[in-house]
């Protein structure tokens, strides 16, 4: 008899090129609905798989995985960022965590230098005054923005997506400055000419456009608090495609509504889906529904990463991105 193949259970829709090969590999159970799993189907889906390929919309916290089943070996999550799944727990119950990292780097990087520009040079206030019908006729001080050229940029986490960034802002002219736990090699340095700030307060209070591209983890929750915001020049605008809840969101909110900073691009949010009510009403806000690594290539990449993380995890080795709870 043949040997039973390993029974996957993947929480949300992929491309169609990767389910089919998902479901050619392995004992494949998909979402066809796309709805995201309620508590009930993830702790049956935990109890029943040998392999959980789950979504950021699944939280899998330490409760959650009690109810992993003796197969569960491996968690793959589809996505870069883990901050849904507790990963020392996971480990404490032999469970493996992987994700995706490095594939959506490059497409992450260039939705946050489009946030960069589209808040600064006021992209969509522009857009919409045309879709309404609004545009009287040209006027010299109308509808002025910043320039990038010369504009100083603070890369809170300057890791891979952040590096991408950097490459792309000096294209545009902008002087690159970061704050990290500790410096970057000095041939990145060099490379980006890159001025390293250890203290991230220093860094805020002199920067013109804050970009978030730090992962969430318990030490940068709300890293940027209500008190670090108010370290910023009155004009700095802030992106943020990493995690909502690296910032004080109400806290940006009410800062951003008083007049306080200058404007903000944000692709991800503290609450998620919800978003602060106060955001949606601001004409010096771009928001987007948490699209920044939203390309066909890079979901199909994701994919291709998942499967070559479970197959080298059943093949008995160490798979190729393995989450080590120290790593974050
Ligand atoms: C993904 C992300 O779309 O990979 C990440 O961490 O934030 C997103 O860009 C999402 O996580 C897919 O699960």
């Amino acid at each position: 008899m043949a040997a039973r193949k390993p029974k996957v259970v993947v929480t949300r829709k992929l491309p169609a090129p990767v389910e089919a090969r998902l479901s050619a590999l392995f004992d494949a159970v998909l979402n066809p609905d796309d709805h995201p799993m309620s508590p009930a189907e993830l702790s049956l889906a935990l109890a029943d798989a040998d392999v959980l390929a789950p979504t950021i919309t699944d939280r899998l916290d330490a409760a959650a995985l009690e109810s992993a089943g003796p197969n569960l070996k491996l968690i793959a999550n589809f996505g870069a960022g883990v901050d849904h799944i507790d990963v020392v727990a996971a480990n404490k119950l032999g469970i493996t965590v992987t994700n995706t990292p490095g594939v959506l780097t490059e497409d992450t990087a260039d939705m946050t230098l489009a946030l960069i520009l589209a808040a600064s040079r006021r992209l969509v206030e522009g857009a919409n005054i045309m879709q309404s019908g609004a545009f009287a006729g040209w006027t010299p001080t109308w509808m002025l923005g910043r320039r990038l050229r010369g504009a100083k940029l603070g890369i809170v986490g300057l890791g891979r997506i952040g590096h991408a960034l950097a490459r792309r802002a000096r294209a545009f002219g902008m002087e690159i400055h970061y704050h990290n736990r500790k410096p970057v090699s000095p041939r990145i340095q060099e490379e980006l000419e890159a001025t390293y700030w250890d203290s991230l307060d220093q860094m805020l209070a002199r920067m013109d456009i804050i970009s978030v591209n730090c992962p969430h983890t318990p030490a940068t929750y709300h890293l940027l608090s209500a008190r670090r915001l108010r370290l910023l020049q009155k004009h700095a605008i802030i992106v943020n495609t990493a995690r909502g809840e690296v910032i004080d969101e109400a806290a940006m909110a009410d800062m951003l509504a008083a007049g306080e900073l200058g404007g903000a691009g944000l692709d991800v949010y503290e609450h998620e889906p919800v978003v602060n009510p106060k955001l949606l009403r601001l004409p010096n806000v771009v928001l987007l529904p948490h699209m920044s690594s939203a390309t066909i290539e890079g979901r199909i990449d994701m994919g291709e990463k998942v499967m070559i993380n479970i197959q080298t995890f059943l093949d008995g080795h160490r798979p190729p991105d393995r989450v080590i709870p120290s790593m974050m």
